[in-house]
């Protein structure tokens, strides 16, 4: 019988390393054969999905909702989807595990490097800007971000090189029995 769809859900903040590491494990899956990968990646949704939203808490809940949505069809057709939103809202990301949840598994995966991290990195100079006041509702520094407290994998990234996050991710899936 062929294996279920799934979705694997990163959350956590802004240059916390989710894309890249959503990247890394999608070339992983992919290599392996078998289901589609359909990465939706933060920049690239609010480029194609979500162009009018902003980032007030219902603009954001849009935004999640509307990921969640894609995932679920994806779920359902017995694919494999990553998301990598900032999805700061517990609320909004357990009404997006119970919509994939009717097809097919929904893993979540909290990347918790701290803020202070993301803050020292600053890669794209957001967090400069947001401490200026020139970003406003910037997620850790002016708006807020629920920590998830049962996510199915934590990942510290400190310390941790992409490739063996990506591979903790790939180990859970398959003590999950999804892969
Ligand atoms: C957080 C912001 C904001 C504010 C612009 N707060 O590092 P990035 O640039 O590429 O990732 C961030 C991205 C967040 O979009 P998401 O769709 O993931 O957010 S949410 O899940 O909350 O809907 C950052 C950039 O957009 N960005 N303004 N105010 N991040």
């Amino acid at each position: 019988r062929a294996k279920q769809g799934f979705t694997v859900f990163f959350t956590g903040f802004s240059g916390s390393g989710k894309s890249t590491i959503a990247n890394a494990l999608m070339m992983k899956l992919m290599e392996m054969g078998g289901r589609p990968v359909t990465l939706l990646d933060g920049d690239l949704v609010r480029k194609n999905l979500s162009s009018e939203l902003g980032f007030s808490k219902e603009h954001r809940d849009l935004n999640i909702r509307r990921i969640g949505y894609v995932a679920s069809e994806i779920t359902k057709n017995g694919g494999i989807a990553i998301c990598a939103p900032i999805a700061p809202y517990a609320t909004t990301r357990r009404a997006v595990r119970e919509d994939i949840e009717a097809f097919g598994a929904f893993v979540e995966v909290h990347i918790a490097t701290t803020i202070e991290e993301c803050e020292r990195r600053d890669r794209k100079g957001l967090y400069k800007l947001a401490r200026a006041g020139k970003i406003k509702e910037f997620t850790g520094i002016s708006d807020p971000y629920d920590v998830p407290q049962t996510p199915e994998l934590r990942l510290e990234t400190e310390g941790t090189d992409v490739d063996n996050c990506a591979h903790q991710v790939v180990l859970k899936l398959e003590q999950m029995g999804l892969i």
